[in-house]
């Protein structure tokens, strides 16, 4: 049974946001009743994982929380001497996804490394996973991390990138948050837990336009770039080299 998230439920001092023991406890209720399309877009890695994943290549889970994108993406894998390297720069994080990799059965190899996404080697890649991880990267560092996927992907290998979004027309952008609010609050949350959790994540979780991400995925070299899913201000995003 899951533990559920009341991290916000009584009113406390606004602290950013931080992927501590108390978010890694709750964090599959949290990520299921926060992100629209969440589930959707685990499912949706499995597949690909089945399409692109190549021989004797590596998979990359960058910024993996508990592991739900490489347990994906090893369900999906058809190939052999694949291994899948999820990476975190959350100890909490990383030490509860060891803990559910070790309880899911997977044939795929999962290794885990507590580091920043800006520090890791990329090399051989068929499929690479950015899901919600990019949000929280400084702007100015945002097209050297793509570049650094780009180069270490193999010709013909995946990204998929997922992201909250914010859009230039006002009038929608706020739409968009009032829909998601909505969604928050039919999954249990109570108007309180929603606006402290906003002002915990303002500075930290930082939008881009749909527009911005296909154009900096573009700009870095991938051949074929789209959107696949969205719902309210959650996207998803494949690019293919
Ligand atoms: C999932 N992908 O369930 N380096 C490494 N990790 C980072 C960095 C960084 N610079 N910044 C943030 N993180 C997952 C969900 S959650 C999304 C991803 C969310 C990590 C951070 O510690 C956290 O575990 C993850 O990125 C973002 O498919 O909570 O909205």
């Amino acid at each position: 049974m899951e533990k559920p998230d009341t991290l916000f439920s009584q009113p406390k001092e606004p602290d950013p946001f931080n992927f501590d023991k108390k978010v890694a406890e709750v964090f599959p209720d949290m990520i299921k009743r926060s992100v629209p399309g969440y589930s959707i877009i685990i499912q949706h890695i499995e597949k690909l994982a089945a399409k692109y994943v190549t021989p004797n290549s590596l998979c990359f889970d960058l910024g993996c929380s508990l592991g739900a994108s490489s347990l994906a993406m090893s369900k999906g894998i058809k190939q052999s001497g694949v291994q899948i390297i999820g990476i975190d720069n959350s100890e909490d994080m990383l030490k509860r996804c060891q803990q559910h990799i070790n309880a899911f059965k997977h044939n795929i190899p999962i290794k885990l490394v507590c580091n920043d996404v800006m520090q890791v080697k990329i090399s051989n890649a068929s499929m690479i996973v950015l899901n919600f991880t990019l949000q929280f990267i400084p702007k100015e560092q945002r097209a050297l991390l793509l570049n650094s996927i780009y180069q270490g992907m193999n010709p013909g290998g995946v990204l998929v990138l997922s992201e909250k979004i914010e859009f230039e027309d006002n009038d929608i952008n706020q739409l968009m948050i009032e829909l998601h609010h909505q969604f928050k609050k039919e999954n249990g949350y109570s108007d309180l837990e929603i606006s402290q959790k906003r002002n915990a994540l303002e500075n930290v979780l930082l939008p881009d336009t749909l527009e911005q991400h296909i154009q900096r995925l573009s700009s870095v070299g991938f051949s074929h770039v789209s959107c696949w899913l969205q719902q309210f201000n959650f996207t998803s995003l494949i690019a293919i080299k």
